[in-house]
């Protein structure tokens, strides 16, 4: 394991049965911008949610602290297939990822199972930059679990705050979704 993996905090639980389990604990605060530090730890967290999926194994968890992400890494963001958990620490109204209509906010195209799960974001000014649906999330062929989210504010051709395509996702608890209006 690379040392700068090594200091990542873990998250330990109990099963019914007596198990101990240990997961990950990835940090992102968009408060840390340019830290040559950065390593996913709590004192040095990544700015860019999708650097905290790149380096996440199965059932990692990825905590997104309070704040507006923008630019690479925190727009177009794919789970890539991973079963982790991506959640913010204080839920959708001050988390806030804003793609400033340069792409859409995440994008599940990898057969994502329930297992991955996106919760507690605010997600606007989602705009795809070629394929024209599915301004906020994209869900192609996936099923991924979202619960907690706003997705406002959006632009797309169609399906401007969600589209999903051949996908049977679970949402739960989304709070709102709306049209731009010049949609
Ligand atoms: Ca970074
Ligand atoms: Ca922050």
């Amino acid at each position: 394991m690379p040392p700068n993996q090594s200091r990542l905090s873990h998250l330990q639980w109990e099963t019914p049965n007596g198990h101990l389990c240990s997961e990950r604990i990835i940090y992102v605060d968009d408060d840390t911008a340019n830290d040559p530090l950065e390593s996913g730890s709590q004192s040095h967290p990544f700015d860019a949610i999708q650097e905290a999926i790149d380096v996440a194994r199965d059932y990692d968890i990825v905590i997104v602290s309070d704040g507006t992400y923008t630019g690479v890494g925190n727009r177009d963001i794919r789970f890539n297939g991973k079963a982790i958990a991506v959640r913010s620490e204080g839920g959708p109204e001050d988390c806030i990822v804003d793609c400033q209509g340069n792409g859409r906010g995440f994008i599940f195209d990898f057969g994502e199972s329930p297992e991955s799960v996106l919760d507690g974001f605010q997600i606007i000014n989602g705009r795809p930059q070629s394929d024209g649906a599915g301004g906020g999330i994209l869900i192609v062929n996936s099923n991924p679990h979202i619960k907690n989210c706003q997705v406002r504010d959006n632009f797309a051709e169609c399906a401007s705050g969600l589209d999903a395509r051949s996908s049977t996702f679970v949402l739960d608890n989304m709070i709102q979704v709306t049209l731009n209006p010049e949609n």
